[in-house]
């Protein structure tokens, strides 16, 4: 039988692919295959990614990290990823969404997360295989007060990342393989040699998803969409930050404060404006006008400070306002 080559949790750790690719000495045709999550929260997502798509030979089975980026469900780490892959990005996520969610073959099963016990892999919900959320529910609701490898009784090796086992891989009965050593979290990435069954681990050279959030603080805020955000957001948004900012992510959170309160300290001089151009101009070009609705408004005697406020509850409505009444505000700090 040719060598099969099973890769645990790799998010992002190139070096130590690398490095555990030496170390089994790989040879072109032996079968790789990842149990998935290939990025997120490690240093060179990009790299892993396109050494599986240009590798013949390789297998890589969906993970929940891959799958948070086809459905579009964006945390810290995704929106790092996205900014880590830049103009590869939507390109990378169309790949993503072509992986299969398990391997199999006459000589073992790979899945990311989880799988059902008796079921047929091509039957089982892609939820439990990858380790969604909701997979994660509904198999702990099936196996209450244990993990559903306890009940995997086939003789065939069964082969899964998702849930950290610590630094050294779980092996049990040599047929259950656990094989995600938390490489991205500075300890070791590790494989599974086929047919021969046999172990190896390279060691992390850092903890790799702190240094990344460090990292990628000050870029990813600048992307976040601020325009859009309510002005209670905009006020929480230290708050609301996933990890301590570092003195450059604080002092431009602190320029985003500036700027949002600087928009609102505005709007008595919106609504002085309202009423001047609603005066100046006809029923007729009132009605034409980008911002008609307030104007009239104004001219009903029924714009203040407080209904302004209303119909501006973000930096975008109250700008695009502004600029219809022929101001113009602060765009966002950049
Ligand atoms: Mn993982």
């Amino acid at each position: 039988m040719r060598r099969v080559i099973i890769v645990g949790d790799i998010h992002g750790c190139f070096d130590e692919l690398v490095e555990l690719l030496e170390e089994v000495a790989i040879r072109p045709d032996d079968l790789l295959v990842s149990v998935g999550d290939l990025v997120d929260r490690g240093p060179a997502p990009g790299e892993v990614v396109r050494f599986f798509r240009e590798r013949p030979n390789s297998v890589v089975v969906m993970g929940n990290h891959e799958r948070k980026h086809v459905r579009g469900v964006f945390s810290y780490a995704q929106e790092i990823t996205r900014l880590q892959l830049g103009d590869d990005y939507a390109e990378s996520v169309d790949w993503m969404r072509t992986l299969p969610y398990y391997f199999e073959n006459e000589h073992v099963r790979v899945v990311h997360a989880a799988l059902r016990p008796g079921i047929p892999l091509a039957d089982q919900r892609e939820e439990v295989l990858c380790g969604s959320t909701k997979g994660e529910r509904e198999l702990a609701t099936l196996f209450p007060d244990g993990h559903w490898y306890d009940h995997y009784t086939d003789a065939k090796p069964v082969v899964f990342g998702h849930h950290v086992t610590g630094r050294e891989p779980m092996t049990r009965d040599g047929r259950i393989f656990g094989l995600d050593t938390g490489a991205c979290h500075g300890w070791n990435l590790t494989a599974l040699c086929l047919p021969d069954r046999t172990v190896h681990s390279v060691r992390a050279h850092a903890d790799h998803w702190a240094a990344t959030k460090r990292r990628w603080q000050l870029p990813v805020l600048k992307t976040r969409p601020w325009r859009d955000a309510s002005w209670v957001e905009l006020g929480q948004a230290t708050e609301r930050f996933s990890c301590a900012p570092d003195t450059d992510a604080r002092r431009w959170l602190e320029r985003l404060q500036v700027w949002a309160a600087g928009l609102q300290s505005t709007f008595p001089t919106l609504v002085t404006t309202a009423h001047r151009v609603a005066d100046e101009l006809t029923r007729d070009e009132l009605r034409r006008h980008p911002a008609a609705k307030i104007l009239f408004q104004a001219l009903a005697g029924r714009l203040d400070g407080t209904s302004l406020a209303r119909q501006c509850p973000t930096p975008r409505r109250t700008i695009d306002l502004a600029a219809a009444l022929g101001l113009v505000l602060e765009e966002p700090p950049t």
